[in-house]
């Protein structure tokens, strides 16, 4: 695949730069042609949850803001249908599941990316940019889970993986500790109410959404009913830290200003922010001023926020001078989930809003609509306007494909699975990638028209979530240009398409699919 002549020949200058102030001393300078990086990460969004993708009952004047001045990408594939495994890729290079571990983590799991490890952030702090993680991290912290002591600093933390500021949320919005971490440190701590959490033991005398379901103010479905906080029952068990804990209905509004802080803080050096959203992930309790407005229940609401908070974010671009030099990307983590263990009228008033736009199943399943994610890119002056891209991407290659950007060489080893694909990334090249790995109970292997998944002994329905989960004892083949929705399975009539991608899945589980290893090498 060709790149395209002005983007080589910018990578030249910026690897020539980059190469020469590092030789200076160990942080090169800034270097101002590089352009900041917003990455904006939503959570649990679906393909078809946002206006530019087709939703008609939502409007999402921002996020469409992005597709008229940037590239909208149909095919665009998150690595997996869950958070955990997913970010894990986006931020090592490496796919999940080549490791134990990477699975929806607990709010008091320890590091799942361990500061040996290069990240994502490390390369780009590598090229000169100071670098940002905000709002859900659900990646872990500390050293060993369970055993943090949320009183003190914890560490490790984002710092160690490459990020020099962080304001986090530990893990989910429904998994405890309810409470905002900056640089490793819970905000708003009094140390006369120290926070102690467990996953496993109940606090004698803190209420529970079990013990005590006439204090919820938003019952549970299934699950969700240990800690009661703020109304809520959660994932997991917490006690004390009572002035720190976050308002659920202020999240969006707390981590948008201090992406708004970040941004403003270092507008005059090239700066990546990971900015990765509460919304629409469960429980949805959207500010009062977006609560009812979208007629679809607090999940719909929580899509006006999110679309709110990328306005804050572009607006401020805006003003500060820096839409033009700033590379603005946003995603989501999977797809999306209508009951997710609240019953918060997801379902009752969804009416005819199709999250999963035209595909099949949606976040847990191998079914596109897990992993085939909403996907924008702008960057004004690189990238076309109004550009509608059916390349194949897959959040594996941002690594390497920000590093092409950049300038910065990989070393062996780094971000193995990640591929530059900057040009597609960029809506310049048409194709992309030549194939997609995805994964949720089953691995899924996506190439030009063709999806095959791997046969799989799990559950084919979640009766919980209401998801098709995509697993069958057979192996499936679907031809997506003529069935997006996955309903025929023509694996039996086309038994060398079968062999042929069953094949270059194992290859690629392997490491072996003819991938140079020398990072350089990379296309
Ligand atoms: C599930 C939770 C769900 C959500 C999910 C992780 C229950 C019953 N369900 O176990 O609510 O938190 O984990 O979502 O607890 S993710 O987007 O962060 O992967
Ligand atoms: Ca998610």
């Amino acid at each position: 695949m060709n790149s395209a002549p002005c983007i080589l020949a910018l990578t030249g200058v910026f690897s020539f730069t980059a190469s020469v102030s590092s030789l200076a001393k160990e942080r090169p300078q800034s270097n101002r042609n590089q352009p900041n990086i917003l990455f904006i990460f939503a959570d649990d969004l679906g393909y078809g949850d946002i206006s530019c993708n087709g939703a008609r009952q939502i409007s999402t004047p921002h996020v469409d803001r992005l597709a008229r001045e940037g590239v909208r990408f149909t095919n665009a594939h998150a690595t997996a249908s869950t958070s955990t495994p997913s970010r894990y890729s986006v931020l090592t290079g490496e796919y999940a599941w080549r490791r134990q571990g990477t699975g929806v983590a607990r709010g008091d799991a320890a590091m799942i990316i361990t500061p040996e490890r290069k990240t994502l952030p490390d390369m780009l702090q590598r090229a000169g940019y100071v670098t940002g993680a905000i709002g859900k991290w659900h990646l872990g912290l500390g050293s060993e889970t369970g055993k943090q002591n949320w009183n003190e600093r914890i560490s490790p933390a984002l710092e160690d993986i490459g990020f020099d500021y962080s304001f986090i949320m530990a893990a989910t919005g429904d998994r405890v500790p309810c409470v905002y971490i900056e640089n490793g440190e819970v905000v708003g701590l009094d140390p006369n109410d120290p926070i102690e959490v467990s996953y496993t033991t109940p606090f004698p005398g803190e209420p529970t959404g079990k013990d005590n379901p006439e204090l919820l103010t938003m019952p549970s479905s299934h699950g969700h009913n240990q800690a009661l906080i703020n109304g809520i029952g959660r994932i997991g068990y917490m006690k004390g830290g009572k002035s720190a804990l976050w308002k659920d209905e202020e999240i969006a509004d707390r981590i948008t200003e201090k992406a708004l802080e970040f941004i403003e803080a270092h507008q005059s050096e090239p700066f990546f922010l990971y900015f990765a959203t509460n919304d629409i992930h469960v429980p949805r309790v959207p500010h009062p001023r977006f609560a009812g407005k979208s007629g679809m229940g607090p999940r719909g609401d929580a899509i006006l926020s999110f679309d709110y908070s990328v306005g804050k974010l572009l607006n401020h671009l805006d003003s500060l001078g820096l839409t033009e030099n700033t590379l603005v990307i946003l995603t989501s983590d999977n797809g999306p989930v209508v009951d997710d263990g609240y019953r918060d009228d997801a379902v009752e008033k969804l009416g005819d809003h199709k999250p999963w736009g035209n595909m099949r199943g949606g976040k847990y399943s191998s079914f596109e609509a897990g992993t085939c994610v909403p996907t924008l890119v702008r960057w004004p002056g690189h990238t076309p306007r109004n550009r509608t891209s059916h390349a194949a991407l897959s959040q594996i290659d941002l690594f390497a494909s920000l590093a092409a950007l950049t300038g910065t060489s990989l070393s062996e080893g780094e971000a193995p699975d990640s591929r530059n694909e900057l040009s597609a990334w960029l809506g310049k090249d048409k194709s992309g990638r030549e194939y997609v790995v995805e994964k949720a109970s089953a691995a899924s292997l996506l190439q030009g028209v063709w999806k095959y998944i791997e046969p799989n002994n799990g559950i084919k329905k979640d009766s919980y979530t209401n998801t098709e989960l995509g697993n069958d004892k057979r192996p499936q083949l679907y031809r997506l240009d003529i069935d997006p929705g996955e309903k025929n399975n023509v694996a039996e009539e086309y038994p060398d398409q079968v062999a042929k991608l069953s094949f270059l899945l194992e290859t690629v589980k392997q490491r072996q699919d003819n991938l140079p290893m020398n990072p350089k090498e990379r296309k």
